[in-house]
């Protein structure tokens, strides 16, 4: 079934193979490695990418910088307009992209379209924003003087995505840095290239048709050495990289070092507080579906519950319940809610984060495990996990990407939860479920919760495109997505004019000559 609907998919996103049969690990006919794409929903071998060579990526950073110099100067308005027909061709083809998300990643179908729409929403919101890319005009101290501030394009902006959200982390970059003038170079996850493939077929033949370079869009494959190749070079002023810690602390000191700029967007350690003022059924959805959507793999899933000790054991029973129903299976399958995991080395994680858990004195009060038998041969399906744990847990302190929810209790005042909340490395998404107001001004408070994102009674997951995306701490401190996160891809230039003969200068300094 998988496979039918896949081909028609890939069919419709206009991939075909070039070389049918290829056997993996190869060499490509450019010299360069391949790469397999490996769906973990039946382990089926897709198709096989070819890596982007050095001498290749030589000549992509060529074509980027040749496509900058039309793209920077065509009207921001005009871009926009560019954009929206690239959003036309997304809405066209959102169940096709929507259907090999969730093929060559695993999550659900629902969340494979929602990712689309992610991506149809911030191509809407860039569109606006081509006719919005206000600086600020201020009065100056000096007689006849203007002084006002405008934004240009940086140039090429490389970003570098994850697995998880293979398709609408990249138009959030990309999208806005369109509109804003720049080009952009593209390194999907080496876990999910086809979908990168897909992407920039549609974004290629929306510029062809405007007869624009093609250099305006870039995508480059492979592991993190070619990801190297963009964080090391001075022609990139931007990199803007989504992944884990590890990876994001690599970036930002090879970025830093040539004093480029990145936008780091690394992982998360979510909690939600739960107190004896909130909506029992809202904080059950939140929490279930924050654990174990996406299996776990969101940047936002919600990883701990903080309870408050007076509704402990009814709020554990209502989740262990929930947890009874989950079907796990085919992703493609509407029945069901939680898919695999991206691959067997992630399911081996999984597994470490659960002993580790038991080892460090937690106890395991839904049990996981990895599934086995018919539909589950791929060896990625494990079960949703619940164990008891402390905050400080040395694994309950480091983002495992797996459904593993960790509840802990807390007692007193919703101060000593928003204690636990922040009582971390990471500082992504937070959220409390109350109808007490106090308490959630509190945590929404300079004294409350300290990450990028800060909810009252919905769960830490699903954010919407409009606000800015990215946390603090550990998580890197980067804004993606909406309100004014459209600024780090432009280069802010002051400007002071002088409609005057004489040239006083700022200060009340006299130089007389
Ligand atoms: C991510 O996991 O990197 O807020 C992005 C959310 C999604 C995006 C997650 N809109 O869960």
């Amino acid at each position: 079934l998988a496979n039918t609907a896949i081909s028609e998919a890939l069919k419709a996103l206009a991939i075909e193979a070039q070389n049918p049969g290829t056997s993996t690990g190869t060499k490509s006919m450019n010299g360069g490695s391949l790469l397999d794409s490996v769906s973990p929903v039946d382990g089926s071998h897709i198709a096989s990418v070819t890596q982007t060579t050095p001498e290749e990526y030589e000549q992509v950073v060529q074509t980027a910088q040749e496509a900058f110099k039309v793209w920077r100067q065509m009207p921001a308005p005009q871009r926009g307009e560019v954009v929206r027909q690239f959003n036309e061709e997304l809405r066209r083809l959102k169940e096709p992209l929507g259907k090999l998300v969730s093929y060559e990643m695993g999550k659900s179908y629902q969340e494979g379209l929602g990712e689309v729409q992610e991506m149809i929403d911030i191509c809407d919101f860039a569109v606006g924003l081509s006719r919005q890319l206000h600086g600020l005009t201020m009065h100056s101290e000096r007689p006849g003087h203007r002084m006002y501030e405008q934004y240009h394009p940086l140039g090429i902006v490389g970003i570098i995505s994850a697995f998880n959200f293979p398709v609408a982390v990249w138009s959030w970059n990309t999208a806005l840095a369109w509109v804003c003038g720049d080009v952009c170079i593209w390194k999907p996850s080496e876990k999910t290239p086809l979908t990168g493939i897909a992407c920039q077929k549609i974004a290629a033949r929306v510029f062809a048709k405007n007869n624009l370079p093609e250099g305006i869009s870039c995508l480059i494959n492979g592991d993190y050495k070619v990801g190297e190749l963009m964080t090391q070079d001075e022609r990139v002023p931007l990199i803007s990289a989504t992944g884990s810690t590890r990876m994001g602390k690599q970036v930002a000191q090879t970025v830093g070092a040539r004093l480029g700029k990145s936008l780091l967007e690394l992982g998360g350690n979510n909690a939600i507080i739960v107190t004896p003022d909130s909506d029992l059924k809202m904080t059950v959805i939140g929490a279930v579906f924050g654990a174990v959507g996406t299996a776990g793999q969101r940047c936002t899933s919600t990883r701990r519950l903080i309870i408050h000790e007076s509704i402990y054991d009814k709020v554990k029973n209502a989740i262990v319940d929930a947890y009874g129903q989950l079907r796990i299976g085919n992703p493609l399958d509407e029945k069901n809610h939680v898919g695999p995991l991206i691959d067997t080395d992630a399911v081996k994680n999984y597994q470490k984060a659960l002993e580790k858990v038991v080892e460090e004195g937690g106890k395991i009060i839904v049990e996981g495990g990895v599934l086995e038998g018919e539909g589950y041969e791929s060896g990625c399906y494990v079960k949703p996990a619940i164990a008891e744990a402390e905050n400080h847990f040395e694994i309950v302190q480091h983002e495992t990407f797996a459904p593993v929810l960790y509840l802990m209790k807390y007692s007193g005042d919703v101060g000593n939860a928003i204690a636990l909340q922040n009582g971390v490395r990471q500082g992504l998404s937070s959220a409390i479920m109350t109808n007490n107001l106090r308490e959630a001004e509190r945590f929404l408070s300079v004294a409350g919760s300290d990450c990028g994102i800060a909810n009252v009674n919905i769960g830490t997951s699903g954010a919407e495109i409009g606000g800015a995306f990215g946390g603090e701490k550990e998580t890197g401190g980067g804004r993606e997505s909406g309100s004014d996160a459209w600024k780090v891809y432009m280069r802010r230039q002051t400007n002071t004019i002088n409609y005057t003969t004489e040239l006083p200068l700022a200060q009340g300094i006299k130089f007389d000559l």
